[in-house]
């Protein structure tokens, strides 16, 4: 069996383990999260993605035991495949010192020559804040921080909070796509029946509810985007308890879009996927020839699929 560790690190009280808990609920969160406790030193948890144990090392931040980790990189921190350095944006004051515990983070892989994908989770930048002028000024003074380790790492920023589950949803899909190299194929195909059939949005779910490609048209805003991935997830619910594997629907994604969706579960082995497509209303025709060419797109993408699962980076 292989396996892939993902780390996150970031100062106490950043929410990495409110990031976590969000991922795994995505439904009434809130309460359990605001009655959370510091994370006493790593606490580890696993699940099984395509064919890969991924373990989540959530790393308490108090002085403490950033301390013990730094005295022991080698048994923290190696065999990291993905890290995660989460930092809280409304604490301005503790940028500084985040920013030294991530350079030391960093440092330690540099040192060890281990090129590494990391998501900067500027966390805690709640919708309500998304207007405010000045802490979107201090965002992108912060993002400068890490430029110099963009020789050294593959750095990517997300603005990210709990109040808002798909910020998170995509920061992860998108990190776990940084484990499994062979993901552009996926996405390439899933782009090319996207157009070739003029969907409105074509996704391709694991059964854990990972988005693992997306197609947009263009038009698609991120308002409309997230009411598709909501359909998603509702109509998910409820075909995982039905042994039906199509599931038809029609719906209105904004004031002035009205949309029919299929949703498709398949079998790559014993590995269930879930493909959603959105079409137009008006383009019924599309969506009949689409899901008469299912069979064949079921075909392309199990073989693809397999090649993914095959690629995954091992460590441990
Ligand atoms: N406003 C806001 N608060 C958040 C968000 N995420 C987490 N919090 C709050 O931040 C606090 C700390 O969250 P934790 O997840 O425990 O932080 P942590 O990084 O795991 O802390 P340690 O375990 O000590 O390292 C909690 O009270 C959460 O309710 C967010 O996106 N927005
Ligand atoms: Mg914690």
């Amino acid at each position: 069996m292989k396996s892939a560790k993902i780390s996150f690190l970031g100062l106490d009280n950043a929410g990495k383990t409110s990031i976590l808990i969000a991922l795994d609920r995505k439904y009434n969160f809130i309460e359990e999260i605001e009655k959370l406790k510091p994370t006493v030193r790593v606490e580890r948890s696993s699940f099984k993605f395509l064919e890969t144990e991924i373990y989540k090392h959530d790393f308490g931040g108090q002085t403490k035991f950033r301390e013990e980790y730094l005295k022991d990189k080698d048994k923290y921190l190696s065999d990291t495949s993905l890290l995660f350095f989460v930092m809280d944006v409304q604490d301005s004051d503790r940028f500084k010192e985040s920013i030294e515990f991530f350079e030391q983070i960093a440092g330690y892989f540099k040192e060890i020559d281990q090129k590494l994908p990391i998501l900067i989770m500027l966390h805690k930048f709640d919708p309500k804040l998304k207007e405010d002028k000045k802490l979107i000024r201090k965002i992108r003074e912060l993002k400068k921080e890490f430029f110099g380790w963009l020789p050294y790492h593959d750095i990517y920023f997300f603005e990210s909070s709990i109040y808002d589950i798909y910020s998170l949803i995509d920061a992860f899909s998108f990190g776990l796509s940084q484990i499994f190299p062979k993901k552009e194929l996926i996405d390439k195909y899933i782009e090319s029946v996207g157009k070739e059939f003029n969907t409105t949005a074509l996704l391709l779910f694991s059964e854990n509810g990972i988005a693992m490609s997306e197609y947009y048209k263009r038009f698609l805003n991120d308002n409309e985007k997230e009411n598709v991935k909501t359909q998603f997830y509702n109509i998910q619910r409820r075909i995982s308890e039905s042994s039906d594997n199509v599931y038809e629907f029609s719906d209105w994604i904004s004031a002035k879009t009205r949309v029919s969706g299929v949703i498709q579960s398949f079998m790559v082995g014993y590995l269930k996927f879930f493909v959603l497509f959105i079409i137009r209303e008006s383009n019924e025709e599309d969506a009949v020839k689409l899901l008469n060419r299912f069979e064949s797109i079921k075909e392309d993408l199990a073989e693809i699929l397999e090649g993914l699962i095959s690629s995954a980076s091992v460590t441990i």
